[in-house]
């Protein structure tokens, strides 16, 4: 039968109430996409699981087809989020689809252009807030706990359960959980379900469970100082949360993982960009942080990549922050049109 989304998928293991009202966009089963040539230099066996191919551009459409199908059933009119973008559009695309009202809250300049432009084309209603997404995720919390208007963001216990189905289809495609699952930690949903969704599957079909590495960046780094950041900064702005809601969850996963959450630069999440794309993988900053969390740790002698199965999560896609790419080089070369002038500069 055509693949009709997660929630059909994998309903049968996500705790959601009957009367949810599912609203897909065939979201989830991405591509376990191998990467032997740096699996090879780095000595393991190399996957990146590319969530940028999910409907609106990134891994939030997993969490937000349940929470939405749960909002849906439960009557809800309208539903709200604080977002660093992604979350903006998928919740935008999911209530157009549902035929609900979408507000979305973002920090005032601080979003990619692919994310505040596709939360604008399904129609969502976009606010800036003069503030970080912290005060922003401030905001929605306690309107909707004044009224009926529903919370989507990963506080939302929904969103967790649908976004486990990641860690499922993982465990389906290697028949095993990986060695190492490496993502990027921003508000720590999407660690929080990915341990949630192995230790569910260890307990059904005995696939083993995956140390986690977690990455923040450098600016953006609770989870590493131990504290929260007033003022996030780095140019992974997806990632660029000081305050993560679901931080003691994400501490959690990397301790009884036996893994860690670490931080990286700016300039290494850039690097690693530009390895993805030679490998084919255009990802946007943030989804690169997996990965150059991997490199810096083999690099510096203090992980052992050799001979494991590592996957690597790619969250959003290139596509949602061009300008990061289009503003490091200067415009294309131009030339007259003629077959001497291409000649002349290419061969
Ligand atoms: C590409 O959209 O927080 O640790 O408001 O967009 O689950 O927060 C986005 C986060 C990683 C971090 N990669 O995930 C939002 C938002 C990308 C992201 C993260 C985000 P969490």
């Amino acid at each position: 039968m055509a693949y009709q989304g997660i929630l059909h998928r994998y309903g049968h293991l996500l705790n959601l109430p009957s009367y949810t009202r599912p609203v897909s966009l065939l979201e989830g089963d991405t591509p376990l996409i191998p990467l032997p040539r740096l699996g090879r230099e780095l000595g393991c066996e190399l996957y990146v699981k590319f969530e940028g191919l999910n409907p609106t551009g990134s891994f939030k459409d997993r969490g937000m087809t349940a929470a939405i199908s749960e909002a849906l059933g439960r009557g809800a009119q309208t539903v709200i989020c604080a977002s660093t973008g992604n979350t903006a559009a998928s919740a935008a695309a999911y209530a157009a689809r549902s035929g609900l009202r979408a507000i979305v809250l973002i920090p005032e300049g601080k979003v990619a252009m692919g994310k505040l432009a596709g939360a604008v084309a399904y129609g969502a209603e976009v606010i800036q807030v003069q503030g970080s997404f912290d005060d922003a995720l401030a905001l929605v919390v306690e309107i909707t706990q004044k009224t009926p208007i529903a919370l989507v963001n990963s506080i939302n216990p929904y969103r967790i359960e649908g976004q486990k189905s990641a860690a499922f289809e993982i465990c389906d495609d290697l028949a095993c959980a990986p060695d190492w699952l490496c993502l990027p930690v921003g508000n720590a949903g999407n660690i929080t379900s990915y341990w949630a969704g192995f230790k569910q599957y260890q307990a059904c079909n005995a696939t083993g469970l995956p140390q986690i590495l977690g990455v923040q960046a450098e600016g953006a780094a609770p989870l590493v100082l131990g504290h929260p950041v007033e003022k996030p900064e780095t140019v992974a702005t997806a990632i660029r949360i000081g305050r993560p809601a679901r931080g003691e969850q994400a501490l959690e996963a990397a301790q009884e993982s036996n893994g860690m959450i670490i931080a990286v630069s700016d300039a290494e999440i850039l690097a690693t960009q530009r390895v993805l794309a030679s490998e084919g993988i255009w990802v946007e900053p943030a989804s690169a942080a997996g990965l150059a969390g991997l490199m810096a740790k083999t690099a510096a002698g203090q992980f052992e990549a050799r001979g494991k199965k590592i996957v690597v999560v790619c969250t959003g896609h290139g596509l949602k922050d061009p300008s990061i790419v289009t503003e490091s080089f200067p415009s294309p070369k131009l030339i007259s049109a003629t077959y001497q002038a291409l000649a002349d500069l290419i061969l």
